[in-house]
């Protein structure tokens, strides 16, 4: 297999639950991590409960991994003590400790949030200003530099991935626009893990849907090529969601219903 040790963070999540089959293809060895219990661990799995915040702990869960998934955190918006704690603090420990332990890459999970605050009439490039919507945002830009600078510092690479709304199917009509399918996400990651010489890349996770806000031709070079489109979804929304009332900002920003979410205490 393509990796000895592979190490999924935030496993038992709704996107780490995806990943953790299709991991088994491409690691010996999976170690699946989470603060959360991590149910029936698989004879290829090493399942280990830490807290990210707990810097010890994530440098002993670093430890002989070759590539980290990292997709644990907070992953929405929340008191910023609570972000900082997770998101920040916890993802500082992990690049520390993935530095340490001389792993090659990881892939990071990041958000459409991060961007969130560009009007749904743009189309983003992968070089778009940030421009977060809310303080988990906020968080998901610290993790996009925090990465860059690892990699300009110390060679270690980074995938970037700006989640749209991965779930089983859309929720609301903007999700129409941001739907990433679970499919199209484990393609993502097979992408971000196998392609050689990313560097420090970002890219969008987004299935092929009718309508995009977000192109990503400048990361072309890492292949992803989404099969899945919310346009099978498309009934279950009236005529003319997501952008039907452009004074609304849930509306009118690309982040939706989160640019109007915080700061919380
Ligand atoms: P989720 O909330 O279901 O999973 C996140 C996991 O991280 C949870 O199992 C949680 O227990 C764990 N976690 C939180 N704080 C932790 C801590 N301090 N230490 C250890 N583990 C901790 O979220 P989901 O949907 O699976 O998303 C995965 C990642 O992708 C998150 O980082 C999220 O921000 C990002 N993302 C997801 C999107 C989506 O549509 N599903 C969209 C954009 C980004
Ligand atoms: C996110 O970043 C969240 O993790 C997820 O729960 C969704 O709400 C998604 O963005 C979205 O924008 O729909």
């Amino acid at each position: 297999k393509p990796f000895r040790r592979l190490l999924l963070t935030g496993a038992a999540g709704n996107l780490g639950r995806q990943l953790r089959g299709p991991l088994a293809a491409w690691a010996d060895v999976v170690r699946v991590s989470d603060i959360a219990p991590l149910g029936e661990v698989a004879a290829h799995e090493e399942a280990s409960i830490v807290d990210l915040a707990d810097r010890a702990a994530v440098h002993a869960l670093l430890e002989g991994v070759d590539a980290v998934v990292h997709l644990g955190g907070i992953s929405v918006e929340a008191p910023f003590d609570d972000l900082l704690q997770s998101n920040i603090l916890g993802l500082y420990n992990v690049y520390s400790a993935a530095q340490k332990q001389g792993v090659k890459r990881i892939v990071y999970a990041s958000s459409n949030h991060a961007v969130g605050f560009h009007p749904v009439t743009e189309v983003l490039g992968i070089d778009a200003p940030l421009r977060p919507d809310c303080l988990y945002g906020v968080s998901k830009c610290f993790g996009e530099a925090l990465s860059r600078y690892y990699f300009d510092r110390f060679g270690l690479e980074t995938v970037c991935l700006r989640i749209g709304s991965s779930f089983e199917a859309p929720k609301n009509p903007r999700m129409l626009v941001t739907f990433l399918s679970y499919r199209d996400f484990i393609e993502l990651v097979r992408c971000s893990l196998f392609t050689n010489r990313v560097g420090h890349a970002i890219v969008y996770g987004v299935s092929d849907n009718r309508v995009k806000w977000v192109d990503n031709t400048k990361a072309a070079f890492l292949g992803f090529r989404p099969q899945d489109s919310s346009i099978e979804f498309e009934a279950m929304f009236p005529v003319g969601a997501p952008t039907a009332d452009l004074d609304d900002p849930a509306q009118s920003f690309q982040g939706g219903p989160f640019v109007l979410a915080g700061p919380m205490e």
